[in-house]
């Protein structure tokens, strides 16, 4: 019996990551006088560890071996990381960034059907409430009742502990949810903690490994704009009665 629905922030809800958590980390590097500049396609590759403060720490690690790292560098890697918090909320409450297409009206079907709504990503918390707050409603944080967040557990995607957390706080089975996500570390993490999970892919996470996905779709899709699946031949709109469908 499907009780909730449980989603992925990045790339997920919204795509956040070229356009939005990649110029933040810029501007921080500027702030701080260093040269260091994520361009669209190192960005990508970047994408590869999850949590802004280990990607910067990979960054320096695989890319920039030039790099003198002071004796306070993961104080230094923590400040600059307020500076891209900082940054990046600031772009969301300038209506910056989107949600994609289906989201909320899918968010809004399940909660009028009394499904429960939860959030598991590895992003900090503040930019999932911006993000709710601007770009879904006033009211959005509210719509869900768990923001599984950032350091909330140490183990950051692919491992499944963010989602296993989630689970804990709701009182809920895997057997109960459905998870969304959009890229391999992100499916890697949701089934991991046992969960069925459709994927919407974006431009980063096309080419992605989504073996044992229950669906993968180009977007949730709209009644103008429906959804491509991409791992079979159908498309549609992805609401409440597509998802039991799939569940069976
Ligand atoms: C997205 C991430 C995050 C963001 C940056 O994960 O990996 O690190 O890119 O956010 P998800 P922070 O798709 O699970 O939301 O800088 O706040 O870590
Ligand atoms: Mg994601």
């Amino acid at each position: 019996m499907l009780k909730a629905l449980l989603f992925d922030v990045d790339g997920t809800l919204a795509d956040t990551e070229r356009d939005g958590h990649r110029p933040a980390f810029n501007a921080a590097f500027r702030e701080f006088g260093l040269d260091w500049e994520w361009d669209v396609g190192l960005y990508g590759q970047l994408l590869a560890v999850t949590g802004g403060k280990e990607r910067m720490k990979y960054y320096v690690e695989k890319f920039r071996p030039d790099y003198q790292k002071p004796s306070d560098f993961d104080d230094m890697v923590a400040e600059l990381h307020k500076a891209k918090t900082r940054h990046y909320t600031r772009m969301l409450a300038e209506g910056g960034i989107p949600l994609r297409p289906g989201v909320k009206r899918l968010l809004a079907e399940a909660r009028s059907a009394g499904l429960i709504l939860g959030v598991a990503t590895t992003t900090t918390p503040e930019n999932v409430t911006e993000l709710l707050r601007h770009s879904l409603a006033e009211d959005g944080p509210e719509w869900f009742d768990v923001i599984a967040a950032g350091d909330i557990v140490p183990a950051k995607k692919p491992a499944p502990d963010i989602y296993v957390w989630a689970m804990e706080q709701l009182g809920l089975k895997p057997e109960e949810c459905l998870a969304f996500e959009d890229s391999e570390n992100g499916i890697r993490a949701s089934l991991g903690a046992n969960l069925r999970t459709v994927v919407t892919v974006n431009d980063y996470t096309r080419d992605h490994d989504f073996t044992g996905a229950l669906a993968v779709l180009s977007d949730l899709g709209e009644a103008d704009a429906p959804y491509a699946r991409l791992d079979a031949p159908e498309s549609g709109v992805v609401d409440l009665a597509r998802i039991r469908g799939w569940l069976g």
